[in-house]
């Protein structure tokens, strides 16, 4: 009985950690070159982006320089990845609805969308798209980079396929072990 019950809980907690660990993903990598407001700039390869599913005040409204400011300290002249959106890819004046993400530290990528929020200097503007803002966290865990980012983003995406499924095997053999000994 017990078994049986773990050998429907195993498939079902694989898929909520394949879930989680495929969350996010980066389809394009930039550098952000001038900041036009709280929630929009521009880049040197991919065009104007515009942060999804938050809504910086605009010009002449309160907290408009603060916000401003503040993506201009998190994105300007960093490199900049971008998860951009698989449903709609642009929203109004073909701008790339992104969550963005910087480099925090050699293990971990930060998430600006969510940093701007919890600054208090965006809201949620919960868009119909791909992206889900409630589930954000301001850190992800660094895939595997490639030498290239520009131009290596499938063998980017392939390692960290691959890395992740030997880590499911790790953790399947780990549980496996753990019942047959209790058994
Ligand atoms: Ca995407
Ligand atoms: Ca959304």
């Amino acid at each position: 009985m017990k078994m049986k019950i773990l050998s429907m809980l195993i498939p079902f907690l694989l898929l909520l950690s394949i879930h989680a660990a495929f969350a996010w993903e980066v389809d394009a990598t930039t550098t952000a070159d001038r900041v036009i407001d709280g929630d929009t700039f521009d880049t040197t390869t991919e065009g104007r982006i515009r942060l999804a599913d938050v809504d910086a005040p605009e010009r002449g409204e309160s907290g408009y320089y603060t916000a401003e400011n503040l993506l201009d300290e998190f994105v300007s002249d960093k490199t900049v990845y971008l998860d951009i959106d698989d449903i709609y890819r642009t929203g109004p004046y073909g701008r790339l609805i992104c969550v963005v993400y910087v480099n925090h530290n050699s293990t971990h990528l930060m998430n600006v969308n969510k940093a701007l929020l919890l600054e208090g200097a965006v809201a949620i503007d919960n868009y119909d798209n791909e992206f889900n803002p409630y589930t954000w966290t301001l850190y992800v865990q660094r895939l595997l980079e490639p030498q290239n980012p520009s131009t290596d983003q499938d063998s980017w995406h392939a390692k960290a396929i691959v890395g992740f499924l030997a880590s499911v095997g790790i953790i399947a053999t780990i549980i496996c072990i753990a019942v047959m000994r209790k058994k």
